[in-house]
């Protein structure tokens, strides 16, 4: 594709090597370097551009931008960066794999990484600054709220609504309708069968 859209990374971890796997499988976006907390001089072949102080610079350069930092050990590490950048004035593209499945009824908000092999389906509405990770599942009329995390192969199934900055641990199953409440917790391979309260950890 000609003229693709330049774009820089923030967090240059494990969650970095995943998401740049989607955004040259999508190739919508050509990757001008990442910005991490540790001042290496590469990650794999791109460059290390700066760090969070140099962000205001940066922006004077490229416009797009994306978290690549996951959010396993920290629930609001993603919304304090996603802060920062519309701040700044940053593009959040929505980024989607060209594997992953999205309905044309679901909607999805600025900053969202969908992985491939995603199912997103009918009616559904994810929040901002969310990863919807490799293979998860949402499926019908779903209300994903912002700075969420579902993890690898995760169910979430019909009408499930989970609050804002939680994060859903690899391959949990969310019976239908539950509710989850604010920067809740679920760790991987838990079944969830009943509403949770806001700040809940299921580990
Ligand atoms: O405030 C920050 C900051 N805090 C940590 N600003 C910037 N620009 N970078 C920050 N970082 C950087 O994020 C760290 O220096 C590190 O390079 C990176 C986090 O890497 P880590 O591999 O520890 O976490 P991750 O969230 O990218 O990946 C984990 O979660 C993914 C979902 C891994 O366990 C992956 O395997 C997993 N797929």
């Amino acid at each position: 594709m000609k003229n693709k859209k330049k774009i820089i990374l923030i967090g240059a971890g494990g969650h970095a090597v995943s998401s740049i796997d989607v955004i040259e499988k999508e190739n919508k976006y050509k990757i001008y370097g990442l910005v991490d907390k540790n001042k290496n001089k590469f990650f794999n072949k791109y460059k290390i551009i700066g760090t969070d102080k140099d962000l205001s610079k940066i922006k004077k350069i490229y416009n797009n931008a994306l978290i690549t930092i996951g959010q396993i050990k920290e629930l609001f590490l993603r919304e304090k960066i996603f802060k920062r950048l519309k701040a700044l004035k940053f593009n959040l593209p929505i980024i989607c794999s060209p594997l992953a499945y999205v309905s044309k009824s679901a909607k999805v908000g600025e900053g969202t990484i969908i992985m491939h092999k995603a199912v997103i389906n009918a009616k559904s509405k994810i929040g901002e600054n969310c990863i919807i990770n490799t293979g998860a599942i949402v499926e019908h009329d779903v209300i994903i709220g912002d700075n969420c995390h579902i993890s690898t192969g995760a169910i979430l199934n019909g009408g499930v609504n989970i609050g804002s900055n939680s994060f859903i641990g690899s391959g949990a199953v969310v019976r239908q309708n539950i509710k989850i409440g604010k920067a809740s917790f679920v760790n991987a391979k838990k079944f969830i069968d009943k509403n949770l309260r806001e700040r809940s950890k299921i580990l």
